[in-house]
């Protein structure tokens, strides 16, 4: 990773080489964390981060499914944010806030460990590749099924759930593919290991439903987007078979933007580029993102 400056530790700015815990931590040893994507970008008005609000909500909905209490308010996280921003000097930055049980006791069920909260800024570029972001990724549905909402729970953004994505992601680079489409228990398609997932067909979009994917904030700007272009936009489940035939495939994240599908298990999704819904999904948001759509205003944080 590209390092920066500073990073936000428990209430203060440290140094890049100094935000260092003990190897007893409770997170590092079960995945007893919650954390969060956030990217900033620069628009004219200098940089924005995008839908802060709803990223840092998410942060403290994730803390309550582990009966974690962050010891720092949404304002205090808001501030944070801004002061780190402006001590690494990014104009355009990935930021990763973090909650996890620290030091105290080992054991899976201890109770009053504390609460360590930092805040990481970095430059992060096109997370599936530049080319995969032009000319799309090609998937391979995963052996490893997305988890069930009785098993851990998919609303939660939390490190420990990142096993099954790791697992999923790494065997389909490990294959020759970009990304993993992992399906949910019942076989119907969930998401990638790191994005939300839509088809489109006959004009159609369709995303799954949130029974066992993540509510990805990126997800939800879309879906708007599509709204407002007058484009019909579904949560529906759909099996594999239905992203084979589709027209258009694509996915969402923080980190991955709007990344166009073009191929699943080997098969082409309609002609193998990125196609017009897909394409206008792109423009619109990266438009979104830089301050460049008056419409979409809200959603941009000025630091
Ligand atoms: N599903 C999963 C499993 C997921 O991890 C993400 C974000 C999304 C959907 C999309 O959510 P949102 O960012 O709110 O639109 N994945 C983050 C972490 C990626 C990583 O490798 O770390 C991200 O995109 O920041």
């Amino acid at each position: 990773m590209q390092e920066a400056n500073k990073i936000w530790m428990n209430g203060e700015l440290v140094d890049w080489a100094d935000a260092t815990v003990h190897v007893g931590v409770h997170g590092l040893h079960y995945g007893s964390g919650v954390f969060e994507g956030i990217r900033a970008y620069e628009t004219p008005k200098g940089t924005a981060v995008f839908r802060l609000s709803e990223h840092l909500e998410r942060l403290e909905r994730s803390a309550k499914l582990l009966y974690m209490e962050l010891p720092y308010s949404q304002e205090e996280l808001k501030a944070a944010t801004w002061d780190l921003i402006g001590a690494n000097e990014l104009p355009s930055c990935y930021l990763r806030p973090i909650a996890f049980y620290g030091y105290g006791q080992l054991g899976v069920s201890a109770r009053d460990n504390p609460v360590d909260v930092a805040i990481m800024a970095w430059p992060w570029g096109a997370y599936l590749g530049e080319d995969g972001a032009r000319k799309g990724v090609r998937l391979k549905t995963s052996s490893f099924v997305r988890f069930h909402h009785n098993s851990l729970m998919p609303l939660a953004k939390a490190s420990g759930h990142y096993v099954n994505s790791i697992l999923a992601g790494y065997e389909a680079r490990r294959n020759g593919y970009d990304e993993a489409l992992l399906l949910d228990v019942h076989g119907y398609v969930a998401e990638g290991s790191g994005e939300n997932f839509f088809i489109v067909r006959d004009g159609v979009v369709k995303t799954p439903p949130l029974n066992s994917v993540l509510p990805g904030i990126t997800r939800a700007a879309v879906m708007k987007i599509l709204r407002d272009a007058s484009i019909e936009v579904v949560e529906q489940t759909f099996p594999r078979d239905a992203v084979y035939i589709a027209d258009e495939a694509f996915m969402t994240g923080t980190a991955a933007e709007v990344t166009p599908v073009r191929e699943l298990d080997d098969r082409m999704i309609g002609a193998g580029v990125p196609g017009p819904v897909t394409i206008k999904v792109q423009e619109v948001f990266r438009n979104a993102l830089h301050g460049r759509d008056a419409r979409y205003r809200d959603w941009l944080h000025y630091v």
